[in-house]
């Protein structure tokens, strides 16, 4: 294949998707990998055409599936300059002592465990060439923890330390590794928190321009595009109107 091939976890929608289809605009071949395999399919029509695509259908929370997904990769996409770990979630938003264990196992195992295996699968291949770069996706949760937030900012402060310990342990063959921290983005994210109470959700990004998936894509576009010598390390990127994960300047009259 002559194009640089980047993946994507997390595709099917938000940042995932926006990242995928900004990505294949830039001339990447994409890889793209969800648990909803219609969307995966679909997202294919949002893509240039004749971006080699490849929809890779699975749950990154689940270490024997990623596992065969990846050793059964078709030989010609093996080779995956960029890695973005964006697949990840949050559940609940509850005080600790009211916290849902189903939704702390869920946060853990798709923002950190998940995460983990598919760099596990990735990285060897990176080293061997002494190339690649790897784009984890953090939030202001992994730099800032707020009330009810707990575990959800616990596991993405374990993606700002695996991040760091990643871009150590990869220095020695020439591996950019990177985090974007993003703030408020509207997306499904707010919907999946609150378990589909669409009012709840919405009311998050009411009275103020929140951060859309499309502006977080154009930074990670911008990231991976740097020359060789340069590497965005750590990026937070909030709303303008986001002072702290805890202060969003609203005019609800707006
Ligand atoms: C998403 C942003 O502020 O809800 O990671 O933690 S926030």
């Amino acid at each position: 294949m002559d194009q640089k091939i980047a993946l994507i976890t997390g595709a099917t929608s938000g940042i995932g998707k926006a990242t995928a289809i900004t990505l294949a605009k830039m001339g990447y071949a994409i890889i793209a990998t969800g648990r909803r395999a219609e969307r995966l399919s679909a997202l294919k029509d949002e893509l240039p055409k004749n971006t080699p695509y490849l929809p890779l259908q699975f749950d990154v929370k689940k270490r024997k599936e990623v596992e065969k997904v990846f050793n059964d990769l078709p030989e010609t996409w093996l080779k995956i300059e960029v890695l973005v770990n964006n697949a990840g979630n949050a559940h609940g938003l509850s005080p600790i002592q009211d916290g849902d264990v189903d939704d702390w196992d869920a946060m853990m195992d798709i923002n950190v465990k998940g995460l983990l295996y598919v760099s596990k699968a990735v990285i060897p291949g990176m080293v061997e060439r002494k190339s690649g770069q790897i784009l984890n996706v953090g939030s202001i949760a992994a730099k800032e923890v707020y009330p009810n937030g707990n575990v959800y900012c616990a596991s993405k402060h374990a993606v700002d330390a695996i991040t760091k310990g990643m871009r150590m342990d990869l220095n020695p063959y020439g591996i950019k590794v990177m985090a974007i921290h993003p703030g408020l983005v509207e997306t499904e994210f707010s919907l999946v928190r609150f378990k589909g109470d669409s009012d709840k959700a919405k009311s998050v990004y009411q009275g103020f321009a929140p951060l859309l998936a499309e502006d977080i894509a154009e930074v990670i576009a911008f990231a991976i595009s740097r020359p060789s010598h340069v590497v965005m390390a750590d990026m937070v990127v909030l709303a303008t109107a986001q002072g702290s994960s805890t202060m969003v300047h609203k005019d609800l009259q707006k």
